[in-house]
């Protein structure tokens, strides 16, 4: 039998001495400065501006104002012993016009200065270049703009080429796009995330000026484009960038874990990996694979999943150096045999956060799509591993709304007992996932650093370990669970 003396000793070999642990953020969700520094419209501001978009009219113009705190940020950090940091660059920060004719000197410097700051400080960037927030220059075509206008690849790929070159020789660890998924489905399918298309069945969430796209067939055209914006850039690195600057490059695919409805009908059973497959399969099989996942081929009728040549699938194919992964929680599945019609759903079967007997998943996070099951964590974990022979893994994103939290008062919110409790079962589950079942998991990212604009729900919804008090010039309370991560992470080992 095991002991708790081998538990513990057990427990210290779970995590290497290289093991990454760090938090998140990114630029739209914290910076604030919209308007300061050369920075132009991004389609967030634009979007922010629509009334009835965001809960309580709430924007990211002054956020957790980090474009002017910055400093301050990274001290903290530091204090609390982080390593890591996840953050991501502002294409129109960066570049005003888009393309890289014409740098923003200014945002030039705003980034050298966070990083030095960071390399100063012992701490690690790891930048995401396309964290949702696209220059509105390339949206203001009515038809084909933004993701939908393939001549995003080349766009894209022009600012990363310039991120490459302007900060590669510090920035070690790239991620091209954050949850393309999220941006794709919500952007043009449900319009509810910048520019907000969608389609007529759905006009009450429907933007009039920006609405008008096809639910049906634009989640598809932008999930293709941003592909090969992601395996075009990181062409671009590893042939002119990667034997120099010596870094590393992979995309950050989100996905839920899910759980049959009925544990006893394999129908249900098989419709959980479809689900899957559909969700992180749909970006991540044509890294690993040169091509979107079989089922999704044959279940998504009238060729509204688009083929790669030849040409485009060799690009594809092996670009990335690590897979990225965001989760936060998990869903039942049920079996129906029916042919929905919503991208990125098995077409087949429906989502349910309870089961057959009724049963719900688990507790409610404050955001009302966040059902917490940690095991679902390690689930996940191991149907990666297995889908893609045991690929290297960093998670990205993983965190937790605490309900009532941010409406609690400011001292009330600091105790967020509820917060600890979902770290450390995921983080157990992970860490379970790791020294038990062998998948190889190399770092994990806390979501969020700090409390921020989070899209839809704005300043409404607070996912820090550290608070942001919005009425008081955004000054910074570390909350227990920050405590209690710095912990973690100075022990390297799972605090009780
Ligand atoms: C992820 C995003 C993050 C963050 C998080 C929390 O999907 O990558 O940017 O926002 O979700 O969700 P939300 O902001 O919707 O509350």
């Amino acid at each position: 039998s095991q002991g708790r003396d081998d538990f513990v000793t057990c427990r210290h070999k779970k995590f290497g001495d290289d093991f990454k642990w760090g938090t998140a953020t990114a630029s739209y969700q914290v910076e604030g400065g919209w308007n300061e520094g050369g920075r132009s419209r991004s389609i967030w501001d634009d979007f922010v501006e629509i009334p009835g978009r965001i809960d309580n009219g709430d924007t990211g113009q002054v956020a957790d104002d980090f474009y002017h705190k910055y400093p301050q940020d990274v001290a903290m950090m530091q204090k609390l012993g982080i390593k890591n940091f996840r953050m991501s660059f502002s294409w129109s920060r960066l570049l005003p016009q888009g393309s890289s004719d014409k740098f923003n000197q200014q945002g030039v410097d705003f980034y050298n200065n966070v990083i030095d700051a960071l390399l100063a400080a012992g701490i690690e960037p790891w930048v995401t270049l396309y964290h949702w927030d696209l220059p509105k220059v390339y949206n203001d075509q009515t038809d084909q703009g933004g993701w939908l206008n393939r001549n995003m690849i080349d766009r894209f790929n022009d600012y990363a080429d310039f991120c490459f070159k302007t900060f590669g020789s510090k920035v070690k660890k790239w991620i091209t796009f954050n949850e393309p998924q999220s941006f794709t489905w919500l952007a043009y399918g449900l319009g509810i995330h910048a520019p907000g298309r969608c389609s007529s069945y759905q006009a009450d969430h429907c933007l009039k000026d920006g609405g008008g796209g096809n639910t049906q067939t634009e989640p598809y055209i932008t999930s293709h484009i941003v592909i090969l914006a992601h395996a075009k850039a990181v062409q671009t690195y590893k042939q002119v960038y990667q034997a120099t600057q010596k870094g590393e490059i992979g995309m950050d695919v989100a996905s839920a874990f899910y759980l049959p409805s009925d544990q006893d009908n394999q129908d249900d059973i098989d419709a959980c990996d479809t689900k899957m497959t559909f969700e992180y399969g749909f970006y991540v099989d044509p890294l690993v694979f040169g091509d979107y996942p079989d089922k999704m081929k044959n279940l998504i009728s009238d060729n509204r999943l688009l083929t790669f040549t030849d040409d485009e699938k060799k690009m594809i194919k092996g670009s990335f150096d690590f897979l990225g992964v965001n989760h936060y929680y998990s869903k039942y599945i049920q079996y129906t045999g029916k042919v929905g019609r919503d991208y990125g759903d098995d077409p087949r079967a429906e989502q349910n956060d309870y089961n057959k007997t009724g049963h719900l998943i688990g507790p409610y996070a404050d955001s009302n799509w966040l059902t917490i099951y940690p095991e679902g964590f390690r689930g996940l974990l191991n149907w990666i591993d297995k889908r893609y022979s045991h690929p290297k893994i960093y998670v990205f994103e993983n965190g937790v709304s605490v309900p009532g939290e941010s409406k609690a008062p400011l001292l009330t919110a600091l105790k967020d007992q509820f917060r600890i409790n979902y770290y450390k079962d995921y983080i157990l589950n992970m860490e379970k996932a790791i020294s038990e079942d062998g998948v190889d998991v190399r770092g994990y990212f806390a979501w969020a650093l700090m409390d921020n604009f989070e899209w839809t729900n704005g300043l409404g919804v607070r996912f820090g370990m550290v608070y942001v008090d919005y009425q008081n010039s955004q000054t910074r309370y570390v909350k227990n669970s920050g405590l209690w991560y710095s912990q973690l992470i100075q022990s390297n080992t799972i605090p009780d």
